[in-house]
């Protein structure tokens, strides 16, 4: 699925923690039950990109298929990773270092993926997340320039490697969708970043993107909302039927 080093196919993890729900699950009788895992799906995308716009179409569309559905995001989804998301959005914290920024997003998904991922994932749930580790590679990779491999130490460690069954990674110029994004009220933190520090996050993004075909779906966000749905909805049929 990837070339990474330490990241299996994609059925080998689905193998993989389909034996450990089928350790936890309470209610196993026998050794033919088997609890399906869930999917994880990831959208990612530059500022004003339109992901709350289509994590709602998403949703609505996921659920009314029979999905069991937990929709979460980063930094945030659980009151610790909301604790950290206000530190790191806070403008007053200008002097925030990119270390501490990048600590800061690993502590939070650490946190996401313990308390709210992974026994979703276990329960047989879809996991929804608005941007996860690939923000991380964008943003303080990309973006602040900190060294890829500090970052994949971190995912190996924080999230014991786990990756996205699709992300869904909305690509927009910079200019587009910082000019969707205006006037909604005091820019946070990073969003007072220039120009430039937007285009090094496109440019990472639509790398990993293109490292990894099979695991990202590419969509122009320049398109309607309902074309960018309808891109989404497409994305996912594969992940229907697989491991049923
Ligand atoms: N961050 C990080 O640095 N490292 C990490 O590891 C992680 C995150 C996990 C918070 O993320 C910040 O954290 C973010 C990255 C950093 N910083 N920045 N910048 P966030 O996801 O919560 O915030 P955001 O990226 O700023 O999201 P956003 O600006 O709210 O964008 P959006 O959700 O993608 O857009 P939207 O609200 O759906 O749409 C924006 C506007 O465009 C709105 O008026 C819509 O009506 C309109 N829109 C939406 N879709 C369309 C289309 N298709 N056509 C026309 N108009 C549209």
């Amino acid at each position: 699925m990837n070339g990474d080093p330490g990241h299996g196919p994609a059925m080998l993890r689905v193998a993989h923690h389909a034996k450990a729900a089928h350790e936890l699950n309470p209610n196993h009788v026998g050794t033919m039950t088997r609890l399906s895992r869930g999917k994880f799906i990831t959208l990612e995308g530059g500022e004003g990109a339109g992901k709350s716009t289509l994590l709602a179409g998403l949703q609505q569309y996921l659920v009314d298929q029979g999905v069991s559905l937990v929709q979460t995001r980063e930094p945030g989804g659980t009151p610790l990773g909301e604790a950290v998301r206000a530190i790191v959005l806070d403008p007053a914290q200008r002097g925030m270092c990119a270390e501490a920024e990048l600590l800061l997003m690993f502590a939070s998904r650490a946190q996401l993926v313990r308390e709210c991922i992974e026994p979703a994932l276990a329960a047989g749930k879809w996991v929804l997340c608005d941007r996860f580790t690939d923000a991380s590679y964008a943003y303080q990779g990309g973006g602040r320039g900190v060294a890829v491999d500090r970052i994949a130490t971190l995912e190996q460690w924080a999230t014991d490697g786990l990756r996205p069954d699709l992300t869904l990674l909305l690509d927009l110029p910079v200019a587009t969708g910082r000019a969707r994004a205006a006037g909604r009220g005091e820019a946070d933190r990073i969003e007072v970043e220039a120009d430039a520090f937007f285009e090094r996050v496109r440019a990472a993004y639509r790398a990993r993107a293109a490292a990894e075909p099979e695991r990202f779906r590419l969509i122009d966000a320049s398109l309607s909302p309902a074309q960018v749905l309808a891109a989404a909805i497409d994305a996912t049929s594969h992940l229907f039927g697989v491991n049923a």
